[in-house]
């Protein structure tokens, strides 16, 4: 056995043996089929990456399997799966690293990993496990690709893409965030490549309509908005005058139109080659060239330097039949709006810095509502106001302005209402090896062809140098035997697709699969997704607000549009766990202060580790750890076990005493039970679980105080009984062995959670000991301030009382107030 500090209790026997008892019991297991009131509890699953499971994973599990544990034990059936997100860059990095195969080295992480959750002693449903790698379920993976290319929301184009010098591989949008590989931290570089893409954008709409019908942190939802970035604007045509080329503006101020002094076009927009002059060629050239390096992170900086070079031509503004030049600048974007900006110096800073820089004229076309005069010569004014120097809309207010010039372009066929978004196609091809392959062939005969689905899955083939390729091209194309395959259509020799697909395709849908992974025939059993999706509870990390949360919205939308499924929203309820620090500190390797569940398990238990997470903060703000901090929860832990073991015969007592017969005049127990009973639901049901475990350490002061005391009558028995319930969702080995020792042989786990007594609960009420001849009979709740003679009532109609005055007179009634009412009989 563990040598145990004096506050502590044989933690390493109780939990092994409580975690080997329910998996012999199956206690987790539900019927799917068969269950009534079904609860789908959800957390993100890990990736096993060849890292031990960090913290934060733990902080996800530990404490959403204690708000599962409630809800089971409030009556639901909860569905509790966990399984392995093992496709990826993480595990395909630490094969390499290690110089193992990413099948074996996998397969290795996820042993250990299984183990290290085993030892969360969470209520997952183990016959629910599932492996993305696992060719029966990437199978199914790519059978989704082929659902979304038959609906056209699948497609192949050559495109600038993120590309990480360092993984060897492109990265969606939302993988290089401020320039820098998520991975590895290396700047991405730009690189054109042909990709896959899923379509995402013609979800757009859709992904923010779903936003009003989900209960998520509001903070998620803004940042999913945000990156979607809806835009209400205009599209306005300016014509270039040599070639009669239209070239269409997107923007949001066409209440500026009159301000407009050129037009600034993306340098790799395609219409830039055929409107340069011939003189202005090579400058033209050697700027998209330059601008090339860029991504787009730095070229929407603000601190950046504008640069830009004059194409020699010229465009007409359709307002006034103005003569503008047209210049390319790298502050505009080709992959927003239309990839032309109609330039206002007067009222937009880039454009005024730019002419500021380049001598290009500015024109003030609003001035302040409250008739302030602007110096434009300082810099722009950006506000909206009224207009001037714009002819026949002069003395309008912007908003207004926007309507009319609107509708007059529209009239005149050079403009019309239009919307922008920042979102962009979902970039799913990846030149690497551990992935899902996609299962489309070319064909010189038939082009891009499909792979039939009763072919799948198309097998990631065993090659020994899995590692990526400096080109651009995917490791799997190393294989000959992989990579040439019969066209489907013609038969003739054809090469497939050698990339293989995000990871994050891989958990866009797995929580359809953990109803069945075994399911051969098909991805789901439609019937147990009917009855149990949408997930009711999802928890997990921020991090993944505008990845992971918004794709799974995507394909499900995808899946319910094509009939598949019958909801839209994957997700109904979703809270993020907060982040943990160390001394305040970030945790990372890099800064060498990761906290290793392992050794705090051994040194404490999962209970006392698991309570220590859940009690250092507020579980949404997440915690600083502190190892003092944890002592203090074994001790508490430590208290509970030595208090039974006191008072074992009051326990066993006490699990068969009912509330309604109790007689005792201890009001202040009554009340911190029965408050307790309501507090750690509602607080565990809310994740506040800090709040939820001070209401058990308060609770167990009392039982100390009462049991120091010598004062421990049937509510005391009875409440110690209780608070083994109370206690199973926070510490969930300690209650079963507790309970255990009750005599009960069935787990606590299949009790209810403990009703509680509403009157108990308010606090002004008042506990009255009522004696006939002296000795107690029976009490009354009371509100303090009753009248002595309402009092005598209230004791003399109380049920417990009633028959000890039938047939007797009564010869005197001492009140004491606030304590006991005393009637003397014959
Ligand atoms: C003229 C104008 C005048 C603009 C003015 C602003 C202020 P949001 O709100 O983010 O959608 N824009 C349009 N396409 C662009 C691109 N591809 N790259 C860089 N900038 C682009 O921004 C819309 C505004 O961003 C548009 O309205 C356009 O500038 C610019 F006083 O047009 B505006
Ligand atoms: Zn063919």
């Amino acid at each position: 056995m563990k040598q145990l500090s004096g506050a502590q209790y044989p933690f390493a026997d109780i939990e092994e043996k409580w975690r080997r008892v329910w998996r012999e019991k199956n206690l987790y297991e539900i019927d799917l089929a068969a269950a009534k009131r079904k609860l789908y509890c959800l957390v993100m699953f890990p990736y096993p990456s060849g890292e031990k499971m960090h913290i934060g994973q733990w902080y996800n599990y530990g404490p959403a399997d204690t708000w599962a544990r409630l809800k089971r034990m409030q009556g639901y059936d909860v569905f509790f799966p966990i399984g392995y997100d093992a496709f990826g860059l993480p595990a395909e990095n630490y094969a390499i690293k290690h110089g193992v195969h990413p099948a074996v080295s996998t397969k290795a992480n996820i042993d250990f990993f299984r183990e290290q959750l085993r030892q969360i002693g969470a209520m997952f449903d183990t016959r629910a496990e599932l492996i993305t790698s696992d060719p029966s379920y990437y199978k199914w993976t790519q059978w989704i690709f082929l659902k979304l290319y038959q609906n056209g929301l699948a497609y192949r184009k050559e495109a600038p893409v993120n590309w990480c010098p360092k993984c060897h591989t492109v990265l969606a949008n939302e993988q290089a965030r401020e320039g820098k590989c998520e991975r590895c931290d290396t700047l991405v570089t730009r690189k054109n490549l042909v990709q896959w893409f899923f379509k995402i954008t013609a979800y757009a709409d859709r992904l923010l309509e779903g936003h009003n019908r989900i209960d998520w942190p509001e903070k998620t939802i803004t940042m999913q908005k945000n990156w979607i970035g809806r835009s209400e604007g205009s599209e306005i045509v300016f014509v270039e005058e040599k070639s009669g080329l239209r070239l269409p503006v997107f923007t949001t101020r066409a209440d500026t139109l009159f301000g407009v002094t050129y037009l600034v076009m993306a340098p790799e927009h395609h219409l830039v080659d055929k409107i340069t002059d011939q003189a202005r060629v090579a400058e033209v050239n050697d700027y998209k060239n330059k601008a090339q390096q860029a991504t787009e992170i730095d070229r929407l900086s603000v601190a950046r330097e504008k640069t830009g070079v004059f194409t020699g031509a010229y465009a007409i503004n359709p307002i006034n039949n103005e003569r503008l030049p047209i210049w390319i600048a790298d502050y505009v974007l080709a992959s927003y709006g239309t990839g032309v900006v109609m330039a206002v110096p007067g009222h937009d800073q880039r454009d005024w810095e730019f002419s500021q820089k380049y001598n290009l004229p500015i024109r003030e076309v609003i001035k302040p509502q409250d008739g302030v005069t602007m110096d434009l010569s300082k810099g722009a004014y950006e506000e909206f106001g009224l207009l001037i120097n714009s002819g026949e809309f002069d003395g309008l207010d912007s908003r207004t302005a926007i309507e009319r010039i609107n509708a007059k372009l529209s009239e005149m066929g050079s403009g019309r209402k239009a919307v922008s978004y920042r979102l962009r196609d979902w970039l799913i091809s990846r030149q690497r090896y551990w992935g899902a392959p996609i299962p489309m062939v070319f064909c010189d005969n038939c082009g891009e062809v499909p792979v039939p689905e009763n072919e799948l899955p198309i097998v990631l083939p065993e090659i020994s140098d899995f590692r990526p390729t400096e080109t651009g091209e995917s490791p799997l194309a190393r294989s000959q035997t992989f990579l040439y395959a019969n066209c489907p259509r013609c038969k003739r020799t054809a090469r497939r697709s050698t990339e293989t697909m995000d990871t994050f395709v891989d958990s866009s849908w797995y929580f359809l699969r953990y109803l069945n992974p075994y399911l051969d025939s098909k991805p789901w059993d439609e019937k147990l997704v009917k009855k149990w999706l949408p997930v009711d509870f999802y928890v997990g990390g921020a991090e993944h607000a505008v990845m992971h949360l918004m794709y799974a919205r995507f394909i499900v939308k995808c899946l319910f549009d094509m009939k598949l499924i019958d909801f839209d929203e994957p997700f109904l309820k979703l809270r993020h766990q907060g982040i943990i620090t160390n001394n305040g500190a970030k945790i990372s390797k890099s800064r060498g202060n990761v906290i290793n569940p392992d050794r705090f398990i051994e040194k404490y238990g999962s209970d006392t580790f698991r309570c220590y997470l859940m009690f250092m903060g507020s579980y949404s703000d997440g915690g600083d750890w502190d190892d003092s901090g944890i002592n203090g929860v074994a001790r508490f832990l430590g208290r509970i076990y030595r208090l039974y073991e006191k008072h074992a015969q009051n326990v066993r007592r006490g699990v068969s005493i009912s509330y309604g017969n109790i007689i005792s005049s201890d009001m202040e127990l009554r009340y911190y039970l029965n408050h307790a009973i309501v507090k750690v639901a509602a607080d565990i049901e809310s994740l506040d679980f800090n709040t939820a475990i001070a209401a058990m350490m308060e609770l167990l002061n009392l039982l100390y105080k009462r049991s120091e005391n010598g004062n421990t009558d049937d509510l005391f028995d009875f409440a110690l009984a209780q608070y083994i319930k109370m206690l199973a969702p926070l510490a969930p080995h300690l209650a079963e062995e507790l309970w255990s020792r009750t005599g009960n042989c069935d787990s606590v786990f299949n009790c209810r959670w403990p009703e509680h007594d509403k009157e108990a609960l308010v606090l002004d009420k008042t506990t009255i000991a009522v004696q006939v001849n002296g000795r107690l009979r029976g009490t009354v709740e009371v509100n303090r301030s009753i009248s002595e003679e309402e009092l005598l009532k209230a004791a003399k109609s109380n049920e417990h009382v009633g028959k000890y005055l039938e047939n007797k007179e009564i010869v005197r009634e001492i009140v004491v107030p606030g304590k006991l009412v005393n009637i003397v009989v014959k």
